[in-house]
């Protein structure tokens, strides 16, 4: 096998652990805090989760005396969008199962939690799990979006868990998948199975966060690469001073990774959706404030610029909302009447007719191009896949028609030259920062404490995440305690609440503070490439937004 020369030496990189999971694995133990309770629905929550609701905050923290470590079998499972550092989540596991028993053994499942249903999995091995230490990717073992919802899917997690011996099963995942665990880890309370689940928080999206979890694993990497793109291309932006550039970023409903990635960069536009549906701005108030600031740059020569849209924003503008909710239901319940109408042109005569005015109206006024793709491109529910919705294209033909019109006017005399781009594959699976294969390799790691003590449902926690490693600390949080009801096709379910960017948060506050200035003058910044080695100001720093968050947390 032939390796970069980075892939080479990263091979050689230690990953830094808290203090606290250092040493003797045999002194490391736990130290529960107290009863727990979710911030809200916490009668329905106690009668949902009677087993496991209400456990302890624990403590990761070091023994006076060592104990023996039997040897255990863990399965890990890597589930959803991939994000960069899953690889040193399994080397972290497989290192502190195998110091603590070297006859421990982890096994995993492939192709996500799949794997599990179709007992379709693969002991790791250090020769395995060599190959892949601090690389990005999920590819060791693969990915997959299969949920683990129905009891007969969870009978069956039993009775692969039994025929492979495996006592505990890792979950790597975000909200929703952790949700499931945390259902999972009653069942198997309820059914008396002896097999535990323990999560641990992954998402580039980074909105699986609270207290306890102050980011989840890949944000870090993730936002740094497209950051490092959004420079290089505002640096092209500014030579060439001929193209504005719009980019949607991955993320799906949150504008976390829009956010950090305008704290690096300086965008002279970002759009967060969450302040778009509290201030309940049109989609023609959005693109009025563009072209407010397209036309002052252009007034002072500069017909160039840079805009960040998140993936989500479509969903946060009312009458696109409403327009989407009334397309979702439509087409559901007349699915067979529509699929008789074949052109594109009867499909949207007989949508037209059905939805309410303002719908039909707001649908109307919207581009061929996104009509056609909210009418073909669906989901296997029949809902509209709001992230396939070219959000980034609409808006710059909706731009430019206004421009036109100020132009025919006399009120715009520059020019307005765009270009289109979609950032998200390009940062799942790079190879992760310091940052994230620091923290991943402790999650994983610590995530052995938690499942060899016996816990269950548990979200394996490293914090202080914006001090050095070796002041981080350990420990797990119940899942329970971060979940409420949500209503999930017409039923109100539990879930894990989903973190939104925060508008009275301190990373919100610092960039509504300067995005004016952003706005009009060319100040941006050019974060460049990850660096893995070198000055530690440089390779090390965390996101803006855990560093403005870290100050936060030290100030209360
Ligand atoms: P997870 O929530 O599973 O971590 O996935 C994150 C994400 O990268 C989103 O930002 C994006 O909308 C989605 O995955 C795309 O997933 P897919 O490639 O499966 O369509």
């Amino acid at each position: 096998m032939l390796y970069s020369p980075l892939q080479t030496e990263r091979y050689k990189y230690e990953p830094k652990l808290p203090e606290v999971l250092k040493g003797d694995i045999h002194k490391i133990g736990i130290n529960p805090k107290g009863s727990t309770k979710s911030e809200t629905d916490q009668k329905e929550l106690t009668e949902l989760f009677p087993r496991t609701y209400g456990a302890p905050f624990i403590e990761t923290v070091t023994l006076q005396e060592g104990i023996e470590s039997e040897s255990i079998n863990i399965g890990v499972v890597l589930s959803g969008g991939q994000a960069p550092g899953g690889h040193n989540v399994i080397s972290g596991l497989y290192d502190a199962m195998k110091k603590a028993n070297p006859d421990s053994k982890l096994i995993g499942f492939l192709g996500g939690p799949s794997g599990i249903l179709d007992n379709k999995s693969i002991e790791l091995s250090a020769e395995i799990v060599d190959q892949y230490r601090n690389t990005g990717g999920f590819d060791i073992i693969g990915s997959g979006r299969t949920k683990l919802e129905s009891t007969e899917q969870f009978d069956i997690c039993e009775d692969v868990c039994k025929l492979l011996d495996i006592s505990s099963i890792v979950i790597v995942g975000g909200d929703d998948s952790n949700t499931n665990g945390a259902v999972l880890a009653e069942y198997f309370k309820q059914k008396n199975s002896g097999i535990s689940v323990i999560g641990v928080p992954k998402t580039i999206d980074g909105d699986l966060k609270n207290e306890y979890i102050e980011v989840s694993f890949g944000f870090d990497t993730a936002t740094k690469t497209y950051s490092e793109l959004i420079g290089n291309i505002e640096k092209d932006a500014n030579s060439a001073k001929k193209y504005w550039h719009f980019i949607k970023l991955m993320g799906r409903s949150a504008s976390h990774i829009c956010l950090e990635c305008a704290l690096q960069t300086h965008p002279n536009i970002a759009l967060i959706s969450e302040e778009i549906e509290h201030n309940h701005k049109s989609l023609t108030d959005i693109v009025m404030d563009m072209v407010s600031i397209i036309a002052k740059r252009s007034e002072m020569g500069s017909n160039y610029g840079i805009v960040l849209i998140p993936e989500g924003l479509i969903e946060f503008i009312p009458e696109m909302k409403q327009l989407i909710s009334e397309l979702n239901t439509l087409l559901a319940d007349h699915t067979d009447h529509f699929e008789t109408l074949h052109t594109f042109e009867d499909q949207s005569r007989w949508i037209n007719r059905e939805l309410s005015r303002d719908s039909s109206y707001v649908f109307s006024t919207l581009p061929n191009n996104i009509q056609r793709q909210l009418l073909v491109d669906r989901d296997p529910h029949g809902n509209v896949q709001v992230s396939r919705i070219d959000t980034e294209k609409l808006l710059i033909q909706m731009v430019a028609s206004i421009l036109d019109e100020m132009e025919s006017e006399g009120k715009f005399k520059g020019t307005f030259s765009p270009q289109d781009h979609f950032f998200g594959y390009e940062g799942r699976c790079a190879f992760p920062s310091n940052f994230d294969t620091d923290y991943c390799y402790s999650l994983g790691f610590n995530a052995y404490i938690l499942a060899a003590s016996g816990l269950t449902g548990y979200l394996s926690s490293i914090r202080n995440l914006s001090k050095p490693v070796g002041k981080w600390t350990a420990g797990g949080v119940p899942i329970t305690m971060m979940m409420n009801l949500e209503q999930r096709h017409g039923k109100m379910k539990p879930v894990i609440k989903k973190a939104m960017v925060d508008l009275n948060g301190k990373p919100f506050a610092e960039f509504a503070s300067k995005r004016d200035s952003w706005g009009i003058k060319s100040t941006y910044m050019f974060p460049g490439a990850i660096q893995y080695f070198g000055p530690s100001e440089v390779c090390d720093a965390t996101s803006m937004t855990l560093q403005l968050e870290g100050n936060n947390i030290e100030n209360v």
